[in-house]
């Protein structure tokens, strides 16, 4: 098996045993910063500053993203909304954000449809292997959440909101428990806590490798026990509004029956997570189908600020080999019970539990330094040492507790407790989003939010187990506040979009496609790109190119 690195692995293997009992090697602070600044993909100016809406001229974008928030609507000019649907309250996204809202909606006596782009439960959630993390013990403490969190995000956090997330994480955990989700327990039944890269304490709860598994199949169960209306395969394309900066509803595009569906709302929760398939600058993306990014450009367009939409989080181990599991995530728990990382000589060259952008950092550096593995696919990556965990742990350490690892591996002849994986950076956590208050209050009336879309809490670098507390935390806090200040019904009409449509006119080049984008079509966001810069040097488009400026109209006859 991986005859193509069959040098590579003997040097792996041969250091193998001397390795285990070696300290990790240290970095000081400035090297740290030097890995950021010269290799991480935040830090290499592949960013911009858009020409319209709430952060025009100021906040700087990935070109990805950017070309999305200078993009038309793809409603049809001529479309105005007839209520089909008349809800309290409307939250758009159905994963863990979404669920828990409309869970805590449940007993409120409000009317609550959920619109999901796909099925109930298709979402980052899911993708979310290694943990969810809550100070639970006597040794941790809030606080210490609080600050191993901040000094992680790089003090970038927005405070207020990371008190929330610390102060309510124990309340979250036994919330999920007592739904049913069942973490790891040790031999005495107190949680099976793990460190984390960042965590000063054990810290970390896990439901094996599929922990956000787990708490999506709860969830999805209970929310399906609760009168919420699940809108499946209707995708959020644009908000409503009364004209006067409220928030009143969407515009959904049902895919079933190629349908337009107006929904006035007196209340929106937007849930609608990540943006990993826009692949910015190229990388592979541990995320599902779904994550285009769309709720940060309906939220844009109404007048909502997007805070650190600059910052992304690479996890440093995405599988790169074989191809097909190309992105996909390999949890941090592995290197956290200590699997090493090496480069092509076999060599450890950093601490695998420093933070996740400065690890992205190193192995981006290993490979561009030419001491990556080079695999038949034309990638290149280092080698993650899972066999080091059976000879440190036991045989069949690997099988117990990463049951999901093994599977997806073994699919493709590779057994991770013989063979180490191969490893790069993906494309993985929106760090950045909408701007909230504590309680998930965005700028405008009518409109919260809670989740990955979500901007602030993590600050500019995300620790492992937060998200799953994050959707867990806010997506009650949400929906306890919705409760609290539901505003009273308005019109719902495209007073918004008119105004943002007004601004695009101002955007030269124009953008050449529509927004949100709703299933990745990465593609034609690279062709947009390219013709973008084409035209800004002042050549004309390919024909290839010219092809991919006129998409089809989604909704025409609509
Ligand atoms: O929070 C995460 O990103 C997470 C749990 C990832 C992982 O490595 O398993």
């Amino acid at each position: 098996m991986m005859d193509w690195a069959r040098d590579s692995l003997e040097k792996v293997a041969a250091s193998r045993k001397a390795r285990a009992q070696e300290p990790a090697p240290t970095l000081t602070d400035a090297e740290s910063e030097a890995l950021l600044n010269e290799f991480h993909p935040d830090y290499l100016g592949m960013e911009r500053v858009v020409g319209v809406g709430p952060n025009a001229g100021t906040q700087k974008f990935p070109l990805e993203l950017a070309e999305l928030l200078e993009s038309d609507s793809p409603l049809p000019q001529s479309f105005e909304p007839a209520i089909e649907i008349t809800t309290d309250v409307l939250i758009l996204g159905g994963g863990g954000a979404g669920a828990t809202a409309a869970l805590t909606l449940a007993e409120s006596g409000l009317k609550v449809h959920l619109a999901t782009k796909l099925r109930l439960g298709d979402a980052n959630t899911v993708m979310a292997e290694g943990g969810i993390q809550a100070a639970l013990t006597r040794q941790d403490s809030t606080r210490r959440h609080f600050a191993d969190s901040y000094v992680g995000g790089h003090g970038n956090n927005d405070p207020e909101l990371l008190r929330a997330l610390c102060e309510h994480g124990p309340a979250g955990i036994r919330w999920l428990s007592d739904l049913g989700c069942l973490f790891d327990q040790n031999e005495d039944g107190t949680f099976r806590l793990r460190k984390g890269g960042g965590t000063s304490v054990p810290r970390v709860l896990a439901c094996r490798d599929y922990t956000g598994l787990e708490i999506m199949r709860v969830l999805k169960d209970a929310v399906l026990l609760t009168g919420t209306q699940i809108l499946e395969n209707h995708s959020a394309v644009e908000l409503l509004d009364d004209g006067e900066g409220q928030v009143t509803g969407a515009v959904l595009w049902d895919r079933v029956s190629q349908k337009l569906v107006s929904v006035s709302a007196r209340a929106v929760i937007m849930a609608t997570g990540g943006s990993g398939q826009l692949r910015i600058q190229g990388f592979p993306t541990s995320n599902h189908l779904g994550a285009t990014g769309d709720g940060l450009i309906l939220a844009y367009r109404q007048g909502c600020q997007l805070i650190h939409t600059d910052s992304f989080q690479y996890h440093p181990s995405g599988s790169c080999y074989p191809e097909a599991l190309a992105g996909q995530l390999v949890t941090e728990s592995i290197r956290a019970i200590g699997a090493q990382v090496l480069n092509v000589q076999g060599e450890r060259f950093i601490d695998e539990m420093i933070y996740r952008d400065v690890l992205a950092g190193a192995i981006i550096r290993e490979v561009a330094e030419g001491r990556g593995v080079p695999t038949p696919t034309h990638r290149s990556g280092v080698w993650l040492d899972t066999p080091l965990i059976e000879l440190k742990l036991g045989k069949g350490t690997l099988g117990r507790q990463f049951p999901g690892l093994i599977h997806r591996f073994e699919r493709y002849g590779i057994d991770p407790a013989i063979h180490p994986i191969l490893v790069y950076p993906t494309l993985h956590y929106q760090n950045g989003g909408i701007r909230i208050d504590p309680s998930g209050q965005t700028d405008l009336t009518g409109l919260w939010a809670a989740g990955e879309v979500t901007g602030g809490l993590h600050g500019t670098n995300r620790l492992m187990g937060n998200s799953l507390l994050d959707i867990t935390v806010f997506g009650r806090r949400a929906a306890e506040s919705v409760i609290k200040k539901i505003p009273e019904r308005r019109a719902a009409t495209l007073a918004g979009l008119k105004k943002f449509r007004e601004g695009l006119k101002a955007i030269q080049p124009p953008s050449s496609g529509t927004a949100p984008l709703l299933f990745p079509v990465a593609s034609r966001l690279k062709f947009q790109l390219a013709e973008k810069s084409e035209r800004l040097s002042g050549t004309e488009p390919s024909q290839e190119k010219k092809q991919f400026r006129e998409p089809p109209d989604p909704f025409g006859g609509n």
